[in-house]
C-alpha cells in the first residue's frame, strides 16, 4: 500500500471537485494513522502548489453528526489558505455536494502544543473568537465513508467564512449560546455551544492534544473551527443561508453557479 500514491489520487479528486470511490475499497487494511498520514501527504502536494497550512478545523464533534457519518469520535483536519472565502458568496464551481454547518472559529495569539492541554490552556492562546460558516464537501460518493476514509479526505475540508465582526473570548459563555441555521427563510437546524463536545473550548484542547501524537502544535495566528454546532445542511445553486449567533449577529452565505 502506497500512502503517498493514494494521497496524489485524493488530492486530484480534491481538486477537481470530482467524485471518488472509497480509498479503504481498494486498501482494506487502511488504519486510522496511515490516513493521518495521507491526509498530510495531500497538503503537501497543496503547499507544493503555493498554498499555505493557516489553521485546523475539527470534524465530527456532536454525536449527532457522529451518529449521521457512523463514526464515533471527533476528527481534525488542515485548513489552507484557498480554503478560506473572501466573499459571502460560495461557487458551485468545483463543488460536489456540498453542505454548510454553524461554527465558531477560534484565532491564536500564542503557540500551543501538548498532551494535556486544558480549556484554560486555549484560552490563555486565544486572541478572538469568531462565527463562522464551514462548507465540508466529501469526495466519496453520497458522502458515504469509513472513520479511515474521511480523515485521509482531510475531514470533508473544502471552504470556510469567517464573520468581520471578533469577539472577546470573555464575550459570553460560549456553551450556552444557541445557533440557528436558516435556508431560504426556513430554519433547518438548532443547536447550543455545549453540542460541540461539551464546549467549543473543549474541542480545541482535545485537537491539540490529538495534534501531540503527530508531534504537531497550533501556531500563532492560525484559525481553528472548533466544530459543527448542528447537522450540516445540504445546499445548492440559488440557496441562501443565514447562521443567526444568538445575542452575538448573523452570518450569511448565497449560494452561486
Ligand atoms: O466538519 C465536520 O464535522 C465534517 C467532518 C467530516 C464528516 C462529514 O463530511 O460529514
Ligand atoms: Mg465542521
Amino acid at each position: 500500500m502506497d500512502l503517498r500514491e493514494i494521497a496524489r489520487h485524493i488530492d486530484e479528486h480534491q481538486q477537481q471537485g470530482k467524485e471518488m470511490d472509497k480509498v479503504t475499497l481498494s486498501n482494506p487494511s487502511l488504519n486510522v494513522e496511515d490516513a493521518y498520514q495521507i491526509q498530510r501527504m495531500c497538503i503537501e502536494e497543496a503547499e507544493n502548489r503555493g498554498n499555505k497550512v493557516i489553521g485546523w478545523k475539527m470534524g465530527l464533534t456532536s454525536v449527532a453528526k457522529q451518529k449521521m457519518v457512523g463514526v464515533d469520535e471527533p476528527i481534525y483536519g488542515r485548513l489552507t489558505s484557498e480554503m478560506e472565502m473572501d466573499t459571502s458568496s460560495l461557487s458551485m464551481e468545483g463543488l460536489i455536494h456540498p453542505k454548510v454547518e454553524p461554527e465558531l472559529a477560534f484565532i491564536l495569539k500564542k503557540d500551543l502544543k501538548g498532551d494535556h492541554i486544558k480549556p484554560r490552556d486555549v484560552w490563555m492562546a486565544t486572541e478572538c473568537v469568531l462565527p463562522a460558516i464551514e462548507v465540508i464537501d466529501s469526495r466519496y460518493r453520497n458522502f458515504s465513508f469509513t472513520l479511515e476514509d474521511v480523515v485521509a479526505d482531510n475531514a470533508s475540508s473544502t471552504k470556510f467564512l469567517l464573520g468581520d465582526q471578533a469577539y472577546s473570548p470573555y464575550e459570553k459563555s460560549w456553551d450556552q449560546m444557541g445557533v440557528t441555521i436558516i435556508k431560504n427563510g426556513e430554519v433547518q437546524h438548532e443547536g447550543v455551544g455545549s453540542d460541540v463536545l461539551g464546549h467549543p473550548v473543549r474541542s480545541v484542547a482535545e485537537l491539540v492534544n490529538m495534534l501531540h501524537k503527530e508531534d504537531i502544535g497550533l501556531k500563532a495566528g492560525m484559525v481553528v473551527l472548533a466544530g459543527g454546532f448542528t447537522e450540516a445542511v445540504n445546499v445548492e445553486e440559488g440557496d441562501e443561508v443565514v447562521v443567526h449567533y444568538e445575542g452575538l449577529c448573523n452570518l450569511s452565505m448565497s449560494i452561486t453557479k
